[in-house]
C-alpha cells in the first residue's frame, strides 16, 4: 500500500471561505493531521494505478465486496421540492455528461454539459452495473459526472476517518479543502484521509464520474471517534440549494 501524504495539498486551505463555525476549528492545523492511503482494491485491476499501489504491503488492505450486484433500484432520484421530503434524501447532486474517453475528473469542476439533478439519501452504491440512467435523462448511464453538496453534520469533535470507494474517480472535499482523492479510471478501489472537526456542520462536497459502461460504485464510510466504521448516516447530511 502506499502511504500519501496530502500535507502539500493544505495549499488548498488558502482557497478556503468557510466560516469558524463550519470550518475546522481554529486550534486545528488545516489538514495538518490528514495522513491518506490510498490502496488498489481489485486483485484484477489492470490500471496502472491499482498496480502500482500493488507493492506487497497488506498492511492496510481492505478485502471490498467486488461481486457485482442485480439490484436495479436506482439510487439517483428527482429531488422532492417539500421541505420535508428533502430531509429524507437530503444529498443534491448536478449531473454532467462528460467527454467520451475522460481519465479523470476536470480539475475545474464542473466539466462536461450540466444535464439534470437528483438527490440520494447518502453514498451507499456498492459495485453493480448501471444502465439505467437518470430519471430525466436515462440513456446516460456511461461518461456522466455529479458534484454532490450537502451540509455535513458531525455531532462530537474530534478525528474522523473518510474511507471513499468508488469505481470510476471519486474526490471528497470537506470546508472547501480536499480531503481524499481516489480519481482516475479504475475498478472499485478506496482511499482514506482522517481529519480533525469541529462540532457542527461542515460544508461538504463530493465529485464522482463513470466512464466506460457498465460498473459503477460509490460508498462513503466514517469512522466517527470512538466508533465503528460505518456509511455515512442519511441524518448526518443537511440539504443545501445550489
Ligand atoms: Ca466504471
Amino acid at each position: 500500500m502506499k502511504t500519501q501524504s496530502i500535507l502539500a495539498l493544505a495549499g488548498f486551505g488558502l482557497l478556503c471561505s468557510c466560516s469558524g463555525s463550519s470550518g475546522f476549528s481554529a486550534q486545528q492545523k488545516p489538514l495538518g493531521s490528514v495522513q491518506q492511503a490510498k490502496k488498489s482494491t481489485d486483485p484484477n485491476a489492470t490500471n496502472s494505478e491499482s498496480g502500482a499501489n500493488n507493492d506487497g504491503n497488506t498492511n492496510s488492505q481492505t478485502n471490498v465486496q467486488t461481486s457485482v450486484q442485480t439490484n436495479d433500484n436506482n439510487p439517483f432520484q428527482r429531488c422532492a421540492t417539500d421541505a420535508s421530503a428533502r430531509a429524507a434524501r437530503p444529498i443534491k447532486a448536478k449531473i454532467y455528461q462528460i467527454r467520451e474517453q475522460a481519465e479523470s475528473l476536470e480539475k475545474d469542476f464542473p466539466g462536461g454539459q450540466y444535464k439534470t439533478s437528483i438527490c440520494m439519501t447518502k453514498f451507499d452504491v456498492p459495485v453493480r452495473d448501471f444502465t439505467a440512467g437518470f430519471p430525466d435523462i436515462p440513456g446516460l448511464f456511461e461518461w456522466f459526472a455529479l458534484e454532490a453538496k450537502a451540509n455535513l453534520v458531525v455531532n462530537n469533535a474530534g478525528t474522523y476517518n473518510f474511507r471513499l470507494l468508488s469505481d470510476d474517480g471519486a474526490r471528497l472535499y470537506i470546508d472547501n479543502k480536499i480531503a481524499v482523492d481516489n480519481d482516475g479510471v479504475h475498478k472499485p478501489q478506496d482511499a482514506s484521509a482522517s481529519l480533525n472537526l469541529s462540532a457542527g456542520e461542515h460544508e461538504f462536497r463530493l465529485q464522482y464520474f463513470q466512464g466506460p459502461r457498465t460498473q459503477i460504485a460509490l460508498q462513503l464510510f466514517w469512522t466517527p471517534p470512538g466508533a465503528s466504521e460505518q456509511i455515512i448516516p442519511t441524518e448526518n447530511f443537511h440539504y443545501v440549494e445550489f
